[in-house]
């Protein structure tokens, strides 16, 4: 599967094209003007492993330096700084690599309904209700029984 697959090569081209500038980058207008926005949680998971080239299920380091270029292979690579910054608001656990789910949720949470809850809501509907249901039921109770 490619990038194109996924995800439209106009949109690609315009996201790549706006920051070309070394030290332009910001991941969040990156990521909403490639599309990911509108982009199912599966498929963004899709795209995460395209990045992720050698398969490792993180996107490490050196990947982020070269992100762009998943997207567009004649775009150009992050600067130092970029890659930095990235990796800082992708990896909130600190472990030098950002990971396909929690661990990217600083990157996601660009895209709202790709938060963990939102992404329930949105996939399982029914069961986003039930679980709603369910805690007010048991927060109900415990409030009855005078625990709280
Ligand atoms: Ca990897």
């Amino acid at each position: 599967m490619s990038m194109t697959d996924l995800l439209h090569a106009e949109d690609i081209k315009k996201a790549v094209g706006a920051f070309t500038a070394v030290d332009s980058f910001d991941h969040k207008r990156f990521f909403q003007m490639v599309g990911l926005k509108k982009k199912s949680p599966e498929d963004v998971k899709k795209v995460f492993h395209i990045l992720d080239k050698d398969k490792s299920g993180f996107i490490e380091e050196e990947e982020l330096g070269f992100i762009l270029k998943g997207f567009s292979p004649d775009a150009r690579d992050l600067s130092v700084k970029e890659t930095k910054m990235l990796l800082a608001a992708g990896d909130k656990d600190g472990d030098g690599k950002i990971g396909a789910d929690g661990q990217a949720r600083g990157w996601w949470s660009a895209i709202p309904h790709l938060s963990p809850f939102r992404s329930i809501q949105h996939s399982h509907p029914s069961i986003f209700i039930f679980c709603s249901i369910t805690t007010s039921l048991r927060i109900i109770s415990i409030l009855q029984r005078g625990k709280l």
